[in-house]
């Protein structure tokens, strides 16, 4: 059982709660468990297995500790099931359909007896649905697109789930027999936000027994087809997994292929095509002599280019690059030196600022910015100004004890519908910067949105727009905004632009991290940690700046504290 997967039996349990109108405060710590475990970096089995008190971790009480013990040891959560008698499964996926919550999953069961997503298509092919309170043309207008997210989330894996089958898998495949090397290629080391498959590389010496043990496997599913050097499984999680088996001879030359892009892969052909050689999966040859195909340099190397990154591997200007030596020099996790968005349990997030801090500096960073919510969002705790004036004397304190890390006083700002901020600028000016993000009126046209957004950016004391396109993968569109614009104007006011690395929303995304470059606004990199393992989310933003050609140059954390300090003045 991955963490993922016992973080869904916690989520499912909350919204069945949810649906049966349970106490408030059980569907929570429900959630709030699935956000501990399925954000936890080690397996909870590992945790159980060298005898950890699963009850010390954030959100989880004895009760919970005891519920992750037995779907670990069992597969099973009893108490789920239980309530499965009671309120269909199926309901908790309407759950996850943007523009429903538990009150209209309610009406639509009892009214309609929509129990799952396919019965919601349904009934919104007919007019009967019109009919119920609450659910007019706008709504079911969001709910024909939730449902096509819903879709196309099920063809596609995000990546920081990938990773987790990934590693168990990983871990198997290392007890074979003549193994020189097993890697993940295809969109998985290109780290494309999500993944369709997994495409699994093995150099192994003739007569190993990886193919065997590959198709052996504990979570495998179906074998969908097995030869002698490639085979193809889909595990239980549902996730489909190649396997190519190549000598050690070709082991550069393959996984150049194996990790594409395809459009990439082309690229790179026709330029050894120009020079009368022939590159496939097994080298680069002359005729019939292979030239290269051991290492992936060598094959670049033989079509006359430098070593280019997998993140670049898109086919969009990289070959070209490489060949006029413009490649960027890619930022690194190493490059960070703080983090400038996370929670405490001042709002929604659970850790207090002392045991952020302390795991900041266990991170290395210089400094660490404290964006708790303020006012509108209520749901989160809001910050009202008497708080947050607390919370800056207490950062005062906590600052004249600590060595070696400095807390930034700040606050997650909501901008309001008219463009106004939520709080007045006597207490903003208080803060040594602000991150200020749009989370209510999300429907707002594409015209009024931008302006609302362009307004907020008017008043001086916005520093960081923070995650600008309001998407959730899988789960929730970008809001209708002229991001190109937004972007223009945060140059010009010297505004920075997130590039919010928590792997629910890593917004900006690729695409937008390379615009943002070309327009010259600097983008900060931020965890959105709601715990203090949480910040190490900030690696998954690396590799979304990476793939959008990001320099450390181009992002405000890179800098020392003096530095950003000056950056962040308008
Ligand atoms: P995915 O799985 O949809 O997230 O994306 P990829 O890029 O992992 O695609 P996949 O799994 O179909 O294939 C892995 C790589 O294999 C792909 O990136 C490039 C290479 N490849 C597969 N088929 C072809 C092909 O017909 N021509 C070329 N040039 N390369 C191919
Ligand atoms: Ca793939
Ligand atoms: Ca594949």
């Amino acid at each position: 059982m991955h963490n993922r997967e016992i973080a869904a039996l916690f989520d499912r349990m909350a919204d069945l709660l949810d649906i049966e109108q349970a106490n408030p405060f059980r569907v929570r710590a429900y959630r709030n468990a699935a956000r501990t475990v399925g954000g936890h970096a080690k397996p909870m089995s590992e945790l159980l297995a060298r005898g950890d008190d699963l009850s010390r971790l954030p959100g989880i009480g004895k009760d919970l500790a005891a519920k992750i013990a037995e779907i670990v040891e069992t597969g099973r959560l009893r108490a789920l099931e239980e309530l499965e008698q009671r309120v269909p499964a199926a309901l908790s996926e309407l759950m996850h359909i943007d523009g429903l919550g538990p009150k209209r999953v309610r009406s639509l069961y009892h009214a309609l007896g929509v129990r799952s997503p396919a019965d919601l298509s349904a009934a919104l092919e007919g007019d009967r649905i019109r009919s119920l309170p609450g659910f007019g043309a706008r709504t079911v207008e969001k709910l024909r697109h939730g449902i096509e997210m819903l879709a196309a989330s099920e063809k596609r894996t995000r990546l920081v789930d990938a990773e987790q089958i990934a590693a168990d898998l990983l871990e198997w495949m290392r007890g074979s027999r003549g193994l020189k090397s097993i890697e993940v290629a295809g969109s998985f080391r290109r780290r494309c936000e999500t993944v369709g498959d997994l495409d699994l590389l093995v150099s192994a010496a003739r007569g190993s027994d990886a193919m065997d043990r590959f198709v052996r496997y504990r979570e495998v599913d179906q074998v969908l087809a097995q030869g002698k050097t490639r085979a193809t499984v889909r595990l239980r999680s549902g996730m489909q997994i190649d396997l190519r088996v190549v000598p050690q001879a070709s082991h550069g030359a393959a996984l150049h292929y194996f990790t594409g892009s395809r459009e990439h892969n082309i690229a790179v052909r026709t330029l050894a095509v120009r020079k009368k050689l022939k590159l496939n999966e097994y080298g680069v040859f002359r005729g019939d002599t292979r030239i290269a195909g051991r290492t992936e340099a060598d094959v670049f190397a033989a079509a006359g280019l430098p070593f280019i990154a997998p993140e670049l591997r898109e086919n969009r200007g990289e070959v070209e690059a490489a060949l006029a030596g413009r490649l960027p020099r890619l930022i690194e996790l190493d490059d960070i030196r703080g983090d400038l968005h996370c929670h405490s349990s001042a709002s929604d997030g659970h850790p207090s600022i002392a045991q952020l801090a302390q795991a900041a500096l266990a991170l290395g960073y210089e400094y660490l910015a404290i964006t708790d919510h303020t006012r509108r969002a209520s749901v989160a705790h809001g910050l009202v100004r008497k708080r947050l004036e607390q919370q800056m004397r207490e950062i005062d304190r906590l600052n004249a004890k600590l060595d070696g890390i400095v807390i930034l006083k700040s606050a997650e700002v909501d901008i309001l519908e008219d463009g106004s901020l939520d709080l007045p600028d006597a207490v903003l000016r208080e803060l040594d910067f602000t991150v200020c993000a749009v989370h209510y009126g999300l429907g707002l046209p594409r015209e009024r949105q931008t302006e609302r957004i362009l307004r907020a950016m008017d008043n001086p004391l916005l520093n960081v727009l923070a995650h600008p396109t309001g998407r959730l993968i899988d789960v929730r569109r970008p809001y209708a905004i002229d991001l190109e614009r937004i972007m223009r104007a945060a140059r010009e006011r010297g505004c920075a632009i997130e590039l919010n690395a928590h792997p629910d929303r890593l917004d900006l995304n690729d695409v937008h991290c390379r615009l943002a470059k070309a327009i010259g606004v600097r983008v900060a990199i931020g965890s959105d940690a709601h715990a203090c393992d949480d910040l190490a989310l900030l690696r998954h933003g690396i590799d979304q700046a990476r793939r959008g050609w990001l320099e450390a140059k181009d992002v405000l954390n890179t800098r020392g504290l003096a530095t950003l300090r000056k950056l962040l003045r308008r």
